[in-house]
């Protein structure tokens, strides 16, 4: 017997999953942040870009949240993913994000951003200019560069080898870092010397993982701090999964290398064909809303999902159900012939933040793919490497 899938009415009515964007949790979604506050006690405005990936922007958008200052958000297209708007470009020349308008001044480069914000709302934990901290954000960018070495550049077996061990000679710096304050975090309380490690460590996290077999995260202080990191509301909101940004950091990095060892090639296999539940990109429960917040996303987006997906609209429209079906009652119903290429297609789309939280994201992947293997084991179109124009916002508007 063939089970039919639901139809949108039908899905619609399993979900009732809403969050208050402007006062309720760290979301990607908000254009207002207020923390229970009037809209007159807005001060500052985050330019930061479209698909919250932007590492920099991360920073003062976690910054922010922790501080509960009110904001606004504008977002701005990064040139990876289309034309950047005009309006930006009259605002700030180069383009470049973040920026944030504080009382109506213009400011731009994260640090200089952060240094005023605390100028103004005064620090998170000990301040940039703190001598606590002065050591702590040199140490940020050694890790950062030793990072850069070793997955941007191509190299020699020997080389490889060089530029992973410069990398866990720094890591053994930051462990040694981490294990001499009384708590997980970098210093004795939360405060910036977190948020400032917060966006490249968690990229390294994913794209080492991917591109290199290694595992941040097994380092007991680096695990220690990603789980207190994942006991913050706030962190979980800005926070991308492994899928998102190894795909996203080829083109903003000049390119990522693989090594090619078995245990890489293992993990980039689980990356980007599942299981993703259970990855060590989130170790935190899964929130039971989770199913129920996907469902919602993509009702949505619908009508974009369908127009933009390179397969006939009638055909993945179904096949798209199918997936929302199994995703809601378990139940499996077949799609129709040719719609694997389609399904993956959009499973290899979701990005974290941006569209869903991490959970949410794993769970729509997985029926995705358990519904395209139905059909068949084809591929939806590569996801390129130099841009990702394949993302491009204007196709949302
Ligand atoms: N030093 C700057 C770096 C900012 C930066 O590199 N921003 C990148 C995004 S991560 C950017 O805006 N690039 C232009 C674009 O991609 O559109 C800061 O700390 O704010």
């Amino acid at each position: 017997m063939t089970t039919m899938p639901l139809t949108w009415a039908e899905l619609a009515a399993l979900t009732d999953f809403s969050i208050d964007t402007v006062h309720g949790p760290t979301n990607a979604q908000a254009r207002l942040r207020l923390f229970g506050l009037p809209e007159s006690a807005v001060r500052v405005t985050l330019y930061r870009d479209n698909h919250a990936w932007c590492p920099y922007c991360q920073k003062i958008w976690l910054w922010l949240e922790e501080k509960q200052i009110p904001y606004r958000i504008e977002k701005v297209t990064m040139f990876c993913y289309g034309e950047k708007e005009n309006w930006y470009k009259r605002k700030v020349p180069s383009g470049m994000l973040p920026a944030v308008e504080l009382d109506g001044r213009i400011l731009t480069e994260s640090d200089d951003i952060l240094i005023a914000l605390e100028q103004v709302f005064g620090p998170l934990g000990a301040g940039m200019k703190d001598p606590t901290m002065l050591p702590l954000r040199r140490l940020e960018r050694m890790l950062f560069r030793a990072w850069c070495q070793w997955l941007c550049y191509p190299a020699s077996p020997q080389r490889e080898q060089h530029n992973h061990d410069q990398f866990t000679t720094v890591v053994t710096m930051v462990e040694a870092a981490l294990a001499s304050t009384p708590g997980p975090y970098f210093l004795a309380e939360f405060g910036t010397a977190d948020v400032i490690f917060t966006p490249y460590v968690e990229r390294m996290h994913a794209s080492l993982y991917y591109y290199k077999g290694y595992a941040l995260r097994e380092n007991p202080s680096f695990a220690a701090w990603f789980d207190a990191m994942e006991s913050r509301p706030t962190y979980c909101g800005t926070q991308s999964d492994f899928h998102t940004h190894v795909h996203d950091l080829p083109p903003q990095m000049g390119g990522c290398w693989e090594n090619g060892e078995p245990q890489m090639r293992r993990n980039k296999t689980r990356v980007d064909h599942g299981p993703w539940l259970g990855l060590p990109d989130a170790t935190y429960p899964e929130p039971v809303t989770a199913r129920a917040e996907a469902l919602s996303r993509v009702l949505k987006h619908r009508a974009n999902l369908v127009r933009v997906n390179p397969a006939a609209d009638p055909l993945f429209d179904e096949a798209l159900r199918c997936a929302l079906t199994h995703l809601m009652t378990d139940v499996t119903c077949v799609p129709p012939a040719g719609s694997d290429h389609a399904l993956r297609y959009v499973r290899d789309r979701i990005n974290v933040p941006r569209d869903m939280s991490i959970y949410a994201a794993k769970r729509l992947r997985t029926s995705l793919e358990e519904i395209a293997s139905l059909a068949g084991d084809g591929q939806g179109p590569p996801i390129p490497t130099q841009h990702r124009r394949d993302q491009n916002p204007v196709d949302f508007a």
